[in-house]
């Protein structure tokens, strides 16, 4: 079904001209109420004036992930606290994570979006749907909380943890949808075969995945092992979250939300606008955004853009699967991790050597994090006890910088292996390519 038909398949040139007034109205707004974009602007001899149509938005500043930081806490809002109603944060690359903003009009568009993007995969108010991403600072969890609740299916708070007591849920309430991480789609087919259930008894038919990379091989797993159709969903907390573009049941592409977020790609060395087709860095304009609206944010993440009609109706542009990203952030369990951040907690205790090492891994389809450290020769003692109490605090400060557990290993001064001098910092071993 389409839940907006006016807005998800307009004519190519009203959704042009939509996003040239939407653009021009923003560059306004943002110019007056966020000094770091008058500065920025002002910086290229550019006035709002200057941004007439949607083609104009190539002479705006890029934004990024360190302007955020740099911005911390509330620099990039453009209100006043008073009409923000709530916060989402997401990782930072070290200390500060970036802090997102919304009015009460931001939450009512995310809504609508994941609503279009519930409704794209045949979800409708007769399904009993349950959150299995994680409730809090994370836009996951109440972005597809509010969208399925907007889109009137009965929904089922889950979260992540107590799989089992999830599988009894599915079960007994016969829910019929799952919004998860894909890697959690298969460890729950794995939990449930464990438990002995028929997965054939289950009412589950739709599975709506994202927040990390995920395969074609990954979809035909998941849909084989839950009998499920599986979706893709993408989005990113500086945007918005889940919803910024969403496949349908053509499972060929993830169509934008593009009347709220103009999308482009870009060389990540040149900056170059590229053509539909090539691989590049996805670069997205929030045109409705009043909370935190940004301008040509760099989500760093690489795919490209889909050309030609979509068969499901659709007019609004698709992008392809994400194929990596142009930095060095991880996704772990859903979780975005920067190495930087796991460096700044080692460096910040005198016990280790500035060498340390993350290796990524996925064992019963959930991923693991493990980090190995040198510890100074001075530190080092034959007590198991004190070597386990230093393992535990450097575990327990990773944590809580993370928010995603590592097993630490603490290791003698000069075994990680170095090239150049330099260790290799990450071993990713999942095979999500
Ligand atoms: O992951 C928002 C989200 C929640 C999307 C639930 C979908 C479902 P962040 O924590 O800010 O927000 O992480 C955003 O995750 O830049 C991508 O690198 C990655 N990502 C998100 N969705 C997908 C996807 C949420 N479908 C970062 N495929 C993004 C691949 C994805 N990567």
């Amino acid at each position: 079904m389409i839940w907006n038909h006016n807005k998800e398949c307009m004519s190519r040139d009203q959704m042009h001209d939509l996003q040239g007034k939407r653009l021009q109205k923003l560059v306004k707004k943002v110019y007056h109420s966020t000094p770091f974009y008058r500065r920025k602007m002002q910086e290229m001899d550019l006035t709002p004036g200057d941004i007439r149509t949607i083609e104009d938005i190539v002479k705006l500043p890029f934004t990024t992930k360190q302007d955020l930081r740099d911005n911390y806490p509330y620099g990039m809002f453009a209100v006043p606290n008073s009409e923000i109603v709530r916060i989402h944060a997401s990782s930072g690359t070290t200390g500060n994570p970036t802090i997102v903003g919304y009015t009460r009009n931001d939450l009512e568009i995310w809504q609508e979006c994941m609503a279009r993007c519930l409704a794209a995969y045949g979800l409708t108010s007769n399904d009993v749907f349950s959150i299995s991403y994680g409730y809090g600072l994370f836009t996951g969890g109440l972005g597809a909380h509010y969208g399925a609740e907007f889109l009137g299916a009965t929904v089922i708070p889950a979260s992540t943890g107590n799989t089992e007591k999830h599988v009894k849920l599915i079960r007994d309430l016969g829910i019929t949808g799952i919004a998860s991480t894909p890697s959690y789609a298969l460890y729950l087919a794995e939990v449930i075969e464990k438990m002995g259930i028929d997965v054939g008894e289950l009412k589950l038919r739709t599975g709506v995945f994202g927040a990390e990379p995920w395969t074609e091989n990954m979809r035909r797993e998941i849909e084989s092992r839950l009998h499920i159709n599986a979706y893709n969903v993408y989005g990113l907390s500086e945007i918005m979250g889940p919803g910024v573009a969403y496949e349908c049941k053509c499972k060929n592409g993830s169509h934008i939300a593009e009347d709220h977020f103009y999308p482009e790609i870009i060389s990540p060395e040149t900056l170059e606008n590229l053509p539909a087709g090539q691989k590049g860095e996805l670069v997205f304009t929030t045109l409705t955004k009043e909370g935190m609206p940004l301008l040509r944010y760099r989500t760093k993440d690489l795919c490209s853009i889909m050309e030609g009609e979509c068969p499901c109706g659709r007019t609004n542009v698709r992008i392809s699967r994400i194929m990596g990203r142009s930095d060095d952030m991880l996704i772990i369990r859903g979780i975005n991790v920067f190495p930087s951040q796991v460096e700044s907690v080692i460096l910040d205790m005198p016990e280790f050597e500035p060498h340390y090492q993350l290796i990524v891994d996925r064992v019963n389809n959930l991923d693991t994090l493990q980090v190995l450290v040198e510890v100074r020769k001075e530190y080092l003692s034959d007590e198991i006890s004190r070597m386990l109490a230093l393992k535990k605090r450097l575990a327990d400060k990773l944590k809580s910088v993370l928010t995603v557990g590592a097993d630490v290993k603490l290791v003698e001064p000069n075994t990680i292996a170095r090239s150049d001098g330099k260790s290799k910092r990450v071993i990713d071993k999942r095979k999500i390519d």
